[in-house]
């Protein structure tokens, strides 16, 4: 066995050995609700990255990188003399592996550093990019994340080579650990595809590409490259990959197919086709592909590299193993003479020569020019000259005709692709920010973009505690059943999603389309409480100017504090503050990704045959950014309230439905209750009383769960104790105003 190969599994200390993972695979794992906590963090308690980086001499930085790009390392060299292609890459790399579909993943938390992405095939060579790094890291310290810092050096690498950028925004904290809650599919060998077109399971679709040494996984037949799907959420075509397969699809050097893979993939990460092209033509337009020799010369990456390598993966046996002899993809293409400076080179050559397939050094699928003119320049030997090469994945800009159509304007109007480039970099860059509130930073655009899910900036005095009494009053003097505020309440701000920071109460987005046709908000009740709200909000604003004023999206969250107040019998805090989007203010199409397909915190859905239903209720408890204790918190709070999406009796194990009671934690548990099944498929069930065969409740999934994982179980068996119901209702308030402030940066 070699050192790489570690046996985890019989190590006697340190964790080892056969663990529940392994006797028990489909055991529900709450392991991603306590990630990133205090103690994988480093960082003090009262440390906030926020205030570190406006601290941050940005010009001095900016400078320093910079200068960075122009000196070259004797260990790691750079090509032409220039790193900017290379950091463009590492920045792209870092951002690009977000999924508009469930908003993981992308360059929000620095997770480029830790596995699986620092070993990914394609991240090959940006171990190194991420190493030139440290020295500014280490001057610079906590006033500047990993996370931020990848992406402001891709964007000083593009202003270094002549391309203004349309703005940057610092922000992003660091993780110090990998961030298991990402999917990134289903195969077990990299650059495999062999489960990702059929549902996640095996499919007729098989084949790897023939990037690098990968493990290339079944060869089977590809005669589904135009037409296959791509398994949601996944962005990518491969294991592995960020992307496509620059060969093309499988390896198959079909330029429309590709740009087929590419429109799929692109649009998962919220690129639409103008972005997508602008994405690749602008990204091409720097640069250099590395295949100098057969890719078997490459030794393991970084994760199942040796000790002693420190890191880095991928050593290389070719030659000197970087400068020249450098193996990063396998490919060998330089697209313009000018690699340094932005131009518009790439499209001037895309259209202005056929392409002839060829072959790298390496052996793998790209293109040449049909010219006898060599003229662009070499990485490092002077007097050796090239022609144009392009990879099948840049082909696919002219053989798609939609591409085409926009790539053959931008070679008309480069200042069109120049405008559309920028904007989708930073788009690229920014999209898993959240709210402008978090931007920081001198160079935060002003322009406000769509994607960025704006909210209107308060314009009038907040309400005071005079109004907050006042309002209360108003709302629970409606005849709404008070319920109806904590669904809409929860409705509004559980759309939330800590991956890109996208939904929330404020805006009051539920009013509009789509939120307001989703199922699970059941529109008409929810139309009939919007209503009663709105009629609140008349009475109390006034028209005069600057007199008073309060939004919907307060009010949605203040209908439910007065609710639960009620219920509760205690205080609930309230923040105002938010202020009502419009529907042009609103993507409508992106906001459907929000949509939730279950949520176990009302009730509503089920499972699928992939995914257990409790499965769905870990993954939204993680979206909300919850804890293990607060989701159980929260359900069976919510369950004593009655507050299912359709009124329906799940769970609701108590004898006063609407009041907040202990009462679900403490008829779960109590033995008397035998449950059984009551359709096949094991979604609802019944649960009697053991003696008398008396029903007494009814249940789904996501509510005996918590009797049946041992570690919601323990949970529920401390708010179920005698001593609980004061601790129980605190922690439910307090995780409640957590929901509801998901979305507030502004008052963090
Ligand atoms: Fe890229 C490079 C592919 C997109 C930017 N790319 C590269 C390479 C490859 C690729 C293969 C090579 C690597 C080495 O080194 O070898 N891409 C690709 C694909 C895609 C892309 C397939 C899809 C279609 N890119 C892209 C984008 C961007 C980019 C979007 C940005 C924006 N790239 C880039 C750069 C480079 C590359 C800059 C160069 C690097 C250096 O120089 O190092």
């Amino acid at each position: 066995m070699s050192a790489a190969e570690c046996p985890i599994k019989t190590a006697n200390i340190g964790g080892g050995g056969t663990r529940n993972r392994d006797w028990w695979p489909n055991d529900l794992r709450l392991n991603i609700l306590r990630q990133h906590t205090g103690v994988t963090n480093p960082q003090n308690k009262e440390f906030e990255y926020a205030q570190a980086f406006k601290s941050l001499d940005y010009d001095a930085i900016k400078k320093d990188l910079t200068k960075l790009m122009t000196d070259s390392q004797e260990w790691w060299p750079a090509d032409h003399g220039h790193y900017g292609g290379l950091f463009i890459r590492m920045a792209w790399h870092s951002a690009g592996t977000y999924r508009v579909t469930d908003g993981r993943g992308g360059g929000g938390e620095g997770q480029q550093r830790f596995a699986p992405l620092n070993s990914w095939p394609d991240n090959v060579s940006l171990d190194k990019a991420r190493r030139l790094l440290w020295p500014i890291k280490q001057k610079y310290g906590n006033k500047i994340s990993w996370a931020d810092l990848y992406l402001l050096t891709g964007n000083v690498a593009l202003e270094s080579m002549g391309c203004p950028t349309f703005g940057f925004a610092g922000g992003r904290a660091d993780t110090y650990e990998a961030d298991e809650s990402v999917y990134w599919g289903g195969e077990t060998t990299w650059l495999g595809n062999d489960v990702r077109y059929a549902s996640g399971r095996e499919g007729p679709a098989g084949g790897g590409g023939g990037v690098v040494d990968g493990d290339e996984g079944p060869k089977k037949d590809h005669s589904d490259i135009h037409s296959r799907d791509l398994e949601s959420p996944l962005a990518a075509a491969h294991m592995g990959l960020i992307y496509v397969n620059p060969e093309g699809p499988d390896g198959i050097p079909d330029p429309v197919a590709s740009a087929r893979d590419i429109r799929t993939t692109f649009g998962r990460m919220a690129m639409n086709d103008e972005e997508t092209a602008a994405l690749i033509v602008g990204g091409h337009t720097f640069g250099k592909t590395h295949g100098a020799a057969d890719s078997a010369n490459v030794g393991p990456e970084p994760e199942g590299a040796p000790i002693h390598q420190q890191g880095f993966g991928w050593q290389n046996k070719h030659g000197s193993g970087k400068g020249p002899d450098t193996i990063t993809s396998g490919l060998e293409v330089i697209w313009t003479s000018t690699p340094n400076k932005w131009s518009n080179h790439y499209l001037e050559y895309l259209y202005k020569y056929e392409w002839e397939l060829t072959k790298s050094p390496a052996g793998a699928n790209q293109w040449v020019a049909k010219t006898d003119d060599e003229f662009i320049p070499d990485a490092y030997d002077p007097n050796k000259k090239h022609k144009p090469r392009m990879l099948t994945s840049d082909l696919a800009l002219r053989f798609d005709p939609v591409y085409e159509k926009i790539t053959r304007r931008w070679l008309e109007h480069p200042e069109e692709l120049h405008d559309t480039f920028t904007r989708a970099w930073f788009k690229l860059l920014h999209r898993d920010m959240g709210p402008r509130s978090r931007w920081l930073g001198p160079e935060v655009p002003k322009e406000v973009l769509l994607w960025e899910d704006p909210v209107p900036a308060v314009d009038h005095p907040l309400i005071n505690d005079t109004d907050v009494s006042e309002l209360k009053k108003e709302i629970l003097a409606t005849n709404v059943d008070p319920t109806n505020f904590i669904r809409t309440a929860w409705a509004a701000a559980s759309t939330f999603r800590g991956g890109d920071k996208r939904g929330g109460a404020n805006g009051a987005r539920i009013r509009l389309e789509p939120q307001i046709n989703w199922k699970v908000n059941n529109t008409a009740e929810l139309k009939s409480v919007l209503s009663a709200l709105e009629n609140v909000q008349q009475k109390f604003n006034s028209s005069a100017p600057g007199g008073k004023k309060v939004s919907l999206a307060d009010l949605i969250v203040l209908a439910g504090v007065a609710a639960l107040e009620k219920a509760s019998g205690l205080p609930v805090p309230f923040t105002p503050g938010r202020t009502d989007a419009s529907q042009e203010q609103t993507d409508t199409q992106s906001f459907e990704h929000l949509e939730p397909v279950v949520d176990g915190f009302r009730n509503y859905g089920v499972g699928t045959d992939r995914v257990r239903t409790e499965l769905f209720l870990v993954d939204k408890a993680h979206q909300l950014t919850l804890s293990a204790p607060q989701l159980t918190t929260l359900l069976g709070g919510l369950r004593s309230l009655n507050a299912n999406w359709d009124s329906s009796p799940y769970g609701v194990f108590t004898k006063q439905p609407g009041k907040l009671s202990t009462d679900f934690f403490v008829n779960l548990l109590d033995m008397s209750t035998e449950w059984t099944p009551t359709d096949s498929s094991q979604e609802h069930f019944e649960g009697k009383d053991r003696k008398t065969g008396e029903k007494k409740w009814q249940a789904t999934r996501h509510d005996l769960i918590f009797g049946h994982q041992p570690e919601l179980r323990a949970i529920a068996e401390v708010y179920a104790q005698s001593d609980a119901e004061e601790k129980f209702k605190k922690d439910f308030i307090a995780a409640w105003g957590k929901v509801m402030n998901l979305d507030r940066f502004d008052v963090r």
